[in-house]
This record gives C-alpha cells, structure tokens and sequence, in this order.
C-alpha cells in the first residue's frame, strides 16, 4: 500500500471483519484470493441476506396476500416489512411509493410503458444523456416509435462528464420527461441530478433518475432530490437478483394505468370490467419474487447497520488509490475522467484487448468487467470497441488494487 492510501483510509473501518461477512470472498479462484472487483456489475451477498431467504424458505414460504393459513400470512408480513424498510432506506413519503420489479430494467420500462405511452404525442420528445446504460435508453426508443415522439441526447464531454447547461438547454416545452443515470456505470461519473431535478421541475418535466449504480455508494432521499421517478436493483446493493425497486411519486402512480394485467393487481374481475388494486398492488400483478424481496430487506438492515460515512470515505479512498495506481502504468489511459466520480474506474491498455486483460486478471483471482457494458453509445464516443472496468464496494481492499496493477503488468509483459 502507498502512502496516498494510507493517508486516506479512515481508520474506523474495520474491511477485514467485513469481509468475514461475505462467504464467497474467502473464496480461492483459479488457486488464488479471490479480488472481487466487479460490484458495478452484481455486489456479493452478505451472510445476512444468505440467512434471511434460507430462512424464509425453510420455514415461512407460502404465496402473499391470499392466504388465511399461517404460512401465508407469515410470507406476506416479511414481504410487506421489506417495503418499509426500502421506503426508510430512501426516504420516501408512503410504502404506496415503493413498486417491487424484477430490477432497473424493469422499472424503467414500467414508466415508459404505463406512464409515458399514454401521455405521448407525435413530436413530443424524451430527454436523456449520452452516457446512459442501455436499459435508460431502450426503453425511451421503443415508447417513441410507439407514439411518434423524439428521443433527445444531451451530450457529454471528453471526460465523460455532463454539464448541467448542455442539458439544460435541451429541456424544450415539448419535453415530457428527463431520465438519467445518478452514476454512470460506464465511466463512474456522478451526474448533477440535483440541479437537473430542479431545472426539469421548474419546467414542468417529469424526471426519472435510474440508480443503478448509485443506492450502494450513496445516502438516498428521494423527497430531498425531487424526482418523480428513482429506479434501483437489489442486486447492486448486496441483495438477491431478480428484484429491484421503482419509486414514484403516489400522485403520479395513483394517475397511470396498470402495466401488466393478472392476479394481484385486481379488486374484482368481471368479463365486462375489471376493477384495479390500489397501490402498491395495482403494479405488482402476478407472483411476485417473495424470497428476493425479503432478502432486499435484509439487504437494506445490513446497510442501515453499516457505518456508511466510513463505507464511503474508504469506497473513496479505493477509488483513489486505484486511480493513482492504474495512471502510472505505461500505455494505461483511464475512460471517465470526471471531477466526480463514484464506485469504478474504466481502462484500456495499449496492446492489449480488454477481454485478454480480462481473462489475464482471472488467472490471477482477479474479477473485473470487460466489454461495453451495455453502454455502446459510449463506446462510440471514446473510439473504443470495450474497456476493462473495475468496480469497487466497501469490501474491497488497497491490496486488491495493487494485485489489479500487477495483474495488468503481466499482461502487458504477455502481449509486448
Ligand atoms: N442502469 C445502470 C446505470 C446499470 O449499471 C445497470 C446494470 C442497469 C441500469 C440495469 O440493471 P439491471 O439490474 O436491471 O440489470 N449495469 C450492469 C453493469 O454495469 N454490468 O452489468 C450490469
């Protein structure tokens, strides 16, 4: 470890207790430690999630909200617990504003779908940045060709940064809505949603911020940010895969139109009419994923129990250090150089195709993302076919970055 890294490291924070509550970290990959630096992808699980669906499925499944049986009533309780503390996680209004999806993906295309179709008119355009992930881009396109509107991009700068007057200036009274990314998953760029927020209300602009990649690294509240949307996935924050999160504002939920009809989401069902479900049921239609839910609760207990100041500060301190590291390395040029920047560094090596580095650091335990990363847009813009992206979490540790360095030394030495 450098002195730059020593000088930054909190000393309240005790990573290797926390360590111990990550069984697969003490794993060995390819007969090395396992360095596990591929959190922006999928964060791992912490015994307290493990326990939380082992659990409820050895003692408490049954299917909620219709059941008189113990069982479902149990099922039911530690679902319903699980909305409030995602509510108090993010500061919400009402449990009504917590909708349980499948992910990021799916709440994004939730409100395109049940709130943007409806409202959309031919010229009518959706607002969004350069840089976002392909599930906050994808999902805009397909309501435009649905409904004739424009799909605008905000540009971004050489180092992936986005100025909050370039979008601004973009927000036009046909503007319908303004969705970006809080932290790009691509670069690790922190966006100035607070002002977009602001400038998009001000302008009658509904907004939708996707998460992804924010909630881990972040204290989240949604009434202080101001935006109508916040979409988030489990499985970024040390929760199971298979469920995430769509806040909205409950005026705003109360007025669209159920997305997917089925069970659940009905009050009463004739073959003339169907009545709906209030919220948040209304949007819940069908069998939810009852154990990924409960372990997201447990998930977000693990988080409040966190020190998350220090988690913060030492998440910073990796980033740092690894910024440091990684930049005095011959031929090693950094992608997203933003002033602000959160969780992740991407990189290409001269000489070396990101997906070799890739499986070079996996000979040595080492886990990082290569390729595009579902960002292709900004691929483009930097010239790049794909990157190497290392992604940080709380756990991670200044030696872990160190073996990164060494790993990416070796490649180099391998393909010169
Ligand atoms: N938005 C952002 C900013 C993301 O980083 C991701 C996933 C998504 C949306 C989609 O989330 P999902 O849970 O619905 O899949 N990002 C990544 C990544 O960076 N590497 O793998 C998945």
């Amino acid at each position: 470890m450098n002195n730059i890294a020593l000088a930054a490291r909190p000393p309240s924070f005790d990573v290797a207790a926390l360590r111990r509550q990550f069984p697969v970290l003490a794993r060995l990959v390819r007969g090395k430690p396992l360095a596990y630096l591929d959190n922006g992808a999928s964060a791992q699980r912490p015994n307290a999630v493990i326990s939380a669906v082992d659990d409820y499925e050895r003692h408490h499944h049954a299917n909620i909200h219709r059941g008189v049986h113990t069982l479902s009533q149990e099922a039911t309780a530690l679902y319903e617990a699980a909305r409030d503390k995602v509510m108090e996680f993010i500061h919400a209004r009402s449990r009504n504003e917590i909708i349980f999806v499948r992910g990021t993906t799916e709440a994004i295309n939730l409100v395109a779908q049940s709130y943007a179709r409806p409202l959309l008119q031919p010229g009518d355009e959706i607002l969004i940045t350069h840089l976002e992930h392909h599930a906050n881009i994808v999902p805009w396109q397909m309501v435009c060709e649905q409904t004739g509107a424009t799909l605008v991009v905000a540009p971004i700068d050489a180092h992936g940064e986005v100025h909050f007057d370039a979008v601004a200036a973009l927000m036009s009274p046909r503007t319908r809505l303004f969705a970006c990314a809080h932290v790009s998953n691509a670069l690790g760029t922190v966006l100035p949603v607070r002002r977009l927020i602001a400038a998009a209300k001000a302008r009658g602009i509904v907004t939708l911020i996707d998460g992804a990649q924010a909630v881990s690294h972040m204290d989240l509240d949604v009434q202080e940010l101001g935006c109508d949307f916040y979409a988030f996935s489990s499985h970024k924050m040390y929760g199971p895969t298979g469920v995430g999160v769509l806040y909205g504002r409950e005026q705003l939920l109360e007025s669209m139109p159920p997305w997917q009809g089925g069970g659940e989401m009905i009050l009463a069902v004739t073959f003339a009419k169907t009545t709906y479900n209030g919220l948040p049921n209304k949007f819940e239609a069908g069998t939810p994923n009852i154990s990924g839910v409960i372990g997201l609760g447990a998930a977000v207990d693990f988080l409040q129990a966190l020190d998350r100041d220090a988690a913060r500060a030492h998440e910073t301190a990796l980033l740092e250090h690894a910024t440091a590291v990684l930049r005095q390395i011959p031929g090693l040029r950094i992608i997203g150089t933003a002033a602000e920047k959160a969780g992740l560094v991407s990189f290409v090596v001269g000489g070396v195709h990101p997906h070799d580095l890739g499986t070079i650091l996996d000979e040595d335990g080492i886990a990082v993302r290569t390729g595009h990363h579902c960002a292709m847009p900004v691929m483009d813009f930097f010239a790049l076919p794909a990157t190497a992206r290392a992604s940080f979490a709380f756990y991670n540790t200044f030696e872990e970055i160190d073996r990164l360095a060494a790993g990416i030394e070796r490649a180099r030495k391998i393909f010169a």
